[in-house]
Formats: C-alpha cells, structure tokens, sequence
C-alpha cells in the first residue's frame, strides 16, 4: 500500500506508524517507509506516534534493539515531527489505552 500513502498526507494531522515487533525481517523496509513519511513536506506538522506491535509473541530481537536498528535516537533528535512510541499487542490490548490517551491529547497537535 505504501505507494498510494501520499493521497493521504493532506491535511493529516495525526500519523500513526506501526512496526512488527515480533518481524524483525520487515524492520530495514518499514523504516525506509518511515523515513519517507517523516521527509514529506506535508507530514511536517503532523505528530507521529510509532507503535511497535505483536509484543506478545516471542522475538529473538527486542524492541529495544530495533529501535536501535532503526536509530530511534537520531530519528527523534533529526525529525521536523513531535514523535512518541508505544509498545503493543492489538491482539491482547496491551498497551492500547496509551495509544487512545495520545490521539485524545489536545495538546499534541496545538504546536
Ligand atoms: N499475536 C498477535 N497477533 C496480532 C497482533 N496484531 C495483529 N495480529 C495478527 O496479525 C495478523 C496480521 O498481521 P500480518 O500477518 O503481519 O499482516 P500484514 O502486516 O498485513 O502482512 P505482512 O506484510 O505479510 O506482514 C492477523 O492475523 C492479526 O490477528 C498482536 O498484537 N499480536
Ligand atoms: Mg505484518
């Protein structure tokens, strides 16, 4: 679906990007979409939560490690977007709540 993303940047205010944390084979291509998404001139304003989901399963990397696979840190300190990330399991609602409270936040898109 990644090609037709951008019919949808429009007027997004909220960008919710989910890795599979339980896939680390997955993780080189979805930062390459990530990197994108947080490059693109009308994303600039958006906040961006990143949710790391299927942390239920059992992994043989953590998701402390992809995030370091991903440079997290220099995506935080480099990216014009306020970003959060949250870890998660859809299946169990672990961690779902988080993620609520953030797209409820009134203060997040004031900037
Ligand atoms: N265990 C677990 N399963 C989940 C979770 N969230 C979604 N799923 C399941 O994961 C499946 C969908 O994920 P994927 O098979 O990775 O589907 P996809 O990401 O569209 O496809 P791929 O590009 O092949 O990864 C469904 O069967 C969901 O029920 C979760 O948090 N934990
Ligand atoms: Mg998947």
């Amino acid at each position: 679906m990644g090609p037709i993303w951008s019919s949808y940047y429009g007027n997004c205010r909220s960008l919710l990007f989910m890795l599979d944390a339980s896939n680390p084979t997955q993780l080189s291509a979805s930062c390459a979409q990530l990197l994108g998404l947080l490059s693109a001139e009308q994303l600039a304003e958006a906040s961006v939560l990143i949710l790391f989901n299927k942390i239920d399963l059992p992994c043989y990397v953590t998701v402390e490690e992809m995030k370091s696979l991903i440079r997290l840190p220099d995506l935080l300190a480099c990216a014009k977007q306020n970003i959060s990330t949250a870890e998660i399991s859809a299946r169990k609602g672990t961690g779902v709540s988080e993620v609520l409270r953030w797209l409820q936040d009134p203060h997040r898109t004031n900037s």
